[in-house]
């Protein structure tokens, strides 16, 4: 597309005068003011002026003679400059029109030109540097040769250290926040007497005020120096230019993430206007335009390498879990990962951490800082991401639905990242979101729609829904996991299965261990023996509705990411129904945490032979062999019994991706 190009008047009467800018070609007018009996123009500019004669050779045939041409339709004039004026009006442009036979013309229109260096600069090469002389600012493009500028959402609290994230403020609140946003330069060069008649604008559309705001860079390092320019009450400002070469440099701070109705573009302009007289309205010469993309909030995979690792601590009730948490204490020391412990008065009895906030993270070239995706589930942690996980380089957001209703599916337990797949030729170098939702038409619990909105409007992690409103909680969490393997694909998904343990629970029992029991040892709870497992009827036509829900899921699973049966592993483990939904019958073992290649599963205390639990021993058997250590926790009481497991009394913030999100091509 030809950007509209503008058209400068002459006339023969009196000269006129006109600003350029630099490097942008201009149209001039020959034929606006033709004198009587004149048939061919020809047409001159100084040293710093290009002058251009744009025909078509089919049409028009040049005149003999150097530079004329028949005044025809359809011959156009058009200039550029070369560099800046060094005072107003140091280019002339003369146009002579000459009649049938004359070689003296009849009369010459002249035009003076000053020229205006004018240039809108950002990041657009994606190299976390400012660019200058960029080409296609006024253009966002995808892929490793993309183009186009990023803008962070300012969603972390650099400080002062307490209030409200940082962009709530109209204002810089500290140098650590100011690293946050993105630098835009705009370098103006001409001479001091063109702003007499011209004025240099930054603009943004009243859209896009909601989601971005400017600040100019003040004349000393005090923030207090730091103006705010743009934003919601102000659209436009005037840069104030004393004339010569001039830096002016500006900092861009995002508001607000891609969602439902913001596809994640803003524009920033900067218009320089003329003002024929003191009472005219103001008319633009020229608009350079930077366009930004919002970066999006990303999540992380269970076989990214862990950083930190969170767990509540309960004391009081029945259900403490001291033990538990010296358990995943020794498990962080081997992985190496850093373990913070979320006290009971921060936690008030909710030890539910991995369903309350998911972390991710926002990337731009200058900067990247983890965020915490705070769920709208608000039980006893509902207050524990915005204060004790907002920081500095920390990042908050959060989506609640406006009616208040929200149910099991809304929490993040049911929120999870397939590693990086390719599926049909189509790559997804960041994975692909995991979202639990209810059998299509059911008509039942899903995921409330202001998150799903916020999670497929984040664009480049395309989510999949999956059935999980079988589940008595209804987590995608319940049902499968996934674990880094050194070959394939990197990783294997791990699906719960009631076949296979009925299948290897049938094989002990042929082996003659019939009397091996369930949950041996465990004092209150009764046992089961594997022969009274498998004449129970019920617990088989269960299983056997619980493969097909799961399953069901596998293709899905199978399909959208593109795995094939060797990319994934059954684990056993059995449910029950009680009224309809689906509950683990032992700790239900694919709930586990996953740090690096150390592996915390649910203990799942199942029939001892051979001195061994033997769904331990066929748990080691599948993943041990894959290079992963297997270490099985006893969260019985502590968070089987509550109907949850490891996975969802942890949660693991990971390093990001070394893929840039902008590489991709969504
Ligand atoms: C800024 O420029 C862009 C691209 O040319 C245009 O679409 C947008 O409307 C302009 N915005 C304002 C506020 O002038
Ligand atoms: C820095 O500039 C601001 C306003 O531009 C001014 O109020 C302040 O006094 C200046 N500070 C110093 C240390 O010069
Ligand atoms: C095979 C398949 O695609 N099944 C369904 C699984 O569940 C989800 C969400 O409930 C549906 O969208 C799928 O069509």
């Amino acid at each position: 597309m030809v950007a509209k190009q503008r058209v400068i008047r002459v006339s023969t009467e009196q000269p006129n005068y006109a600003v350029c800018v630099l490097g942008i070609e201009v149209s001039i007018d020959i034929y606006g003011s033709i004198p009587k009996g004149s048939t061919s123009f020809d047409v001159r500019g100084t040293a710093g002026v290009g002058v251009y004669v744009v025909y078509n050779p089919e049409v028009v045939t040049a005149l003999k003679g150097p530079s004329k041409w028949p005044l025809d339709v359809g011959v156009e004039v058009r200039v550029t400059m070369k560099s800046p004026s060094k005072v107003v009006n140091d280019n002339k442009v003369r146009v002579s029109y000459y009649g049938p036979t004359g070689q003296t013309p009849i009369a010459s229109a002249w035009l003076y030109i000053t020229c205006m260096a004018m240039s809108l600069d950002a990041d657009t090469g994606r190299t976390g540097m400012v660019e200058s002389k960029a080409t296609n600012k006024t253009k966002w493009t995808w892929g490793p040769n993309g183009e186009g500028a990023i803008l962070l959402v300012n969603c972390d609290r650099d400080g002062p250290s307490s209030g409200n994230m940082d962009n709530a403020y109209p204002y810089v609140r500290s140098h650590a926040d100011l690293q946050d946003l993105s630098l835009v330069v705009l370098n103006t060069e001409g001479p001091a007497d063109v702003f007499e008649s011209h004025t240099l604008l930054l603009h943004i559309s009243m859209f896009d005020a909601t989601r971005v705001r400017v600040f100019q860079e003040g004349g000393n390092a005090s923030l207090s120096s730091y103006e705010h320019i743009l934003g919601s009450d102000k659209l436009s400002h005037t840069v104030g230019c004393k004339g010569g070469k001039e830096r002016h440099a500006f900092y861009v701070e995002g508001l607000a993430f891609p969602d439902a109705d913001f596809k994640g573009l803003v524009y920033l302009n900067a218009t320089l206007l003329e003002r024929a007289s003191q009472n005219s309205p103001a008319t633009p010469v020229f608009t350079e335009t930077v366009v930004f993309r919002v970066a999006p909030w990303l999540m992380t995979s269970s076989t990214m390498k862990p950083l930190e690792i969170f767990v509540c601590s309960i004391k009081k009730g029945h259900n403490t879990n001291e033990k538990f948490l010296e358990a995943i204490k020794a498990l962080a020391e081997k992985a190496g990962c850093k373990l913070t412990v979320c006290p009971e008065m921060e936690n008030r009895g909710d030890r539910w951490i991995q369903d309350e906030m998911e972390f991710g993270y926002v990337e731009a070239p200058h900067k990247t800082f983890p965020v915490v995706f705070d769920s709208p589930r608000n039980r006893g942690l509902v207050e524990f991401p915005f204060k004790k996980i907002l920081g500095p380089d920390f990042g908050y957001v959060t989506r609640e639905p406006k009616n208040g209703r929200i149910s099991s599916l809304d929490s993040f337990g049911n929120l999870d990242l397939s590693p990086p797949v390719k599926v049909k030729g189509k790559e997804y170098p960041l994975g692909r979101i995991l979202i639990g939702s209810s059998f299509p038409g059911s008509g039942n619990r899903k995921m409330a729609k202001i998150v799903r909105d916020f999670l497929y409007a984040q664009k480049v992690q395309s989510p999949v829904e999956l059935y999980s409103d079988w589940l008595t909680v209804g987590h995608v969490d319940e049902f499968l996991s996934f674990v880094p393997a050194p070959d394939r694909k990197g990783f294997r998904l791990l699906l719960a299965s009631p076949l296979a343990c009925l299948k290897l629970f049938k094989e002990k029992q042929k082996e003659g261990y019939g009397n091996a029991a369930l949950f041996e040892g465990l004092g209150k709870v009764g046992k089961i023996t594997l022969d009274e497992l498998l004449e129970d009827r019920l617990l088989r036509s269960d299983s056997k509705y619980v493969q097909s829900c799961i399953d069901w899921n596998r293709s899905i699973l199978k399909r959208e990411l593109g795995l094939s049966e060797r990319d994934i592993i059954d684990i056993p483990q059995l449910f029950t129904l009680e009224d309809a939904t689906a509950t683990a019958l032992f700790p239900d073992m694919v709930n586990m945490v996953v740090l690096g290649k150390h592996l915390g599963i649910p203990k799942p205390f199942g029939p001892i032979i051979h001195g061994q639990c033997c769904l331990e021993a066929n748990v080691r058997s599948l993943l041990e062999p894959l290079g992963l250590s297997c270490t099985f926790i006893d969260d019985f009481f502590s968070y089987h019994v509550l109907s949850g497991e490891i996975h969802c009394g942890t949660n693991v913030c990971r390093a990001p991706f070394s893929f840039h999100w902008w590489n991709i091509i969504p």
